[in-house]
């Protein structure tokens, strides 16, 4: 039997069955409908169950590359264990609630980041309940791009999935459930008109878009890297519950080592201006490398490269300051072209990383959303360079083995006098997608430094895992 054969098989199945009927029903959110689906009885008929793994199986496995399978609880379950067994691909279980006990994981079976996972589903409304175990997985770091479902009704449900980069392929479609119905004389004329209205008229309300590096974890993303300093920074926030930088705009060095001898423990990075430094000497660079190593931090020199390519070179690499030498990542500006990023690529043979300004903090600046775009197009060359972007907003980019770097940021959001804005840790980690978040003189001017970067380490770490339970969205 062929596969369109096999599918108005299937549809003559389910209305035999039961599982979709045709009367006034109410559905779960209140509203009035034509047409009610319950496919967890299919489990009663095995023959049901072999056809739409079968027809899963002949979708699925000619057009799809992935590693498991996994079904959304409860009703999908034995098709995706069906589908799993015959297509000799393991299967992932989704749980519904996190064990209380042991590893509190929600995802069971073994798995590896980027591993590419094949959603199954019975019907598809909203798409909601696709997207939660997307979700689940994506958290992990697995890839879940694609859903097979058995019907779909049709009603918003691909549009909300294709908006969070799901693919949907449903067997069934309502239309095309009617039309069989109709045609094999199962359903009257007035019916099927009465269904088809009702898709007309009633859609699901959006499932909201979701930016995956929101929700995963610096341990997930640190895998997901592809430039060394970026995994490092990841790991180091990761093992040492800080995603704090601290800026130490001060001028005298020794003023410098003081501070982070104070606060490095509490921080990820540490960024410098070098050239406002009155006493810069090859000591202050040895010293500075050597808390480094002791209190596990990484140096980002914010130089804000802005030249053509061949100055770069030479101002990374040569003059008093030698950067190159000691600093594990520099920012730089995008407004010369490419030619800034060829020059950063070529100049060190140890790991370096690139932090990119796409966005500014300060008042009236004169980037405008193109610039902001072309900026992120023009890092995708350059993965293993770019660790980041410096940047203001969540939607800037999407790639989760990036960081977004955030400066202005205090306790309470303000303003300085020459134009700086500030937002909240709440406002900058929850709302705009800050990964590192850099604080000056929040700390650096406060009476007693250490206590001020504990509370601010606390307040931002607090914001990360909330942000990664996922509860704000
Ligand atoms: O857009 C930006 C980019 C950067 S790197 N806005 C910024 O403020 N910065 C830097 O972050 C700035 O050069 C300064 O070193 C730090 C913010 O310091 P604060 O004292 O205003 O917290």
């Amino acid at each position: 039997m062929d596969f369109e054969n096999k599918v108005t098989e299937l549809a003559l199945n389910l209305h035999k069955i039961d599982a979709v009927k045709f009367g006034d029903f109410m559905t779960k959110s209140g509203i009035k409908t034509p047409v009610y689906f319950d496919l967890r009885v299919i489990v009663s008929y095995p023959d049901v169950m072999e056809l739409i793994t079968e027809l899963l199986y002949e979708f699925a496995v000619a057009n799809s590359k992935y590693d498991h399978v996994c079904g959304v609880p409860y009703t999908a379950l034995p098709i995706a264990t069906l589908l799993s067994v015959k297509a000799k691909k393991s299967m992932l279980m989704r749980r519904k609630e996190a064990k209380s006990y042991g590893t509190k994981k929600m995802i069971e079976g073994h798995y590896q980041t980027g591993d590419r996972c094949l959603i199954i589903e019975d019907v598809v409304t909203s798409g909601s309940s696709v997207m939660e175990t997307v979700n689940d997985l994506r958290k992990e770091g697995l890839k879940a791009e694609e859903a097979f479902i058995i019907l779909d009704r049709e009603q918003g449900g691909r549009e909300n999935l294709e908006s969070n980069k799901v693919q949907m392929k449903a067997l069934l479609t309502m239309t095309k459930l009617i039309e069989i119905l109709l045609e094999n004389n199962r359903i009257t004329e007035q019916t099927a008109n009465e269904v088809r209205d009702y898709l007309q008229n009633v859609k699901a309300p959006s499932v909201v878009k979701v930016n995956e590096r929101m929700f995963l974890s610096y341990e997930k993303r640190a895998e997901l890297s592809t430039n060394a300093i970026a995994k490092q920074l990841f790991n180091i926030m990761a093992a040492k519950k800080t995603n704090l930088c601290l800026s130490v705009d001060l001028t005298s060095s020794t003023k410098i080592l003081d501070l982070i001898e104070k606060v490095g423990n509490h921080v990820c990075l540490i960024k410098t201006h070098v050239d406002i430094i009155e006493d810069f000497s090859s000591g202050f660079v040895s010293s500075l490398q050597h808390l480094a190593k002791k209190l596990n931090f990484l140096i980002l020199e914010d130089r804000k490269y802005a030249d053509i390519g061949h100055t770069v070179s030479l101002q990374y690499t040569r003059g008093l300051y030698n950067v190159s030498d000691w600093a594990d990542c520099v920012t730089c500006h995008s407004l010369p072209g490419e030619g800034i990023l060829k020059a950063l690529n070529g100049a060190s043979n140890t790991d370096k990383g690139v932090f990119l300004l796409a966005e500014m903090s300060s008042e009236g600046n004169l980037i405008t959303q193109q610039y902001t775009q072309e900026t992120v197009k023009m890092a995708e060359k350059y993965a293993e360079l770019i660790c980041g972007f410096v940047c203001q907003n969540k939607d800037t980019f999407k790639n989760p083995g990036i960081i977004q770097l955030t400066p202005g940021v205090q306790l309470e959001s303000s303003k300085d006098n020459l134009g700086q804005v500030y937002n909240t840790p709440e406002k900058v980690v929850l709302e705009n997608g800050g990964d590192v978040m850099v604080v000056g003189r929040g700390i650096v001017a406060a009476k007693n430094s250490e206590i001020q970067a504990v509370l601010y380490k606390d307040a931002l770490w607090k914001c990360y895992t909330k942000r990664i339970s996922g509860k704000f969205e």
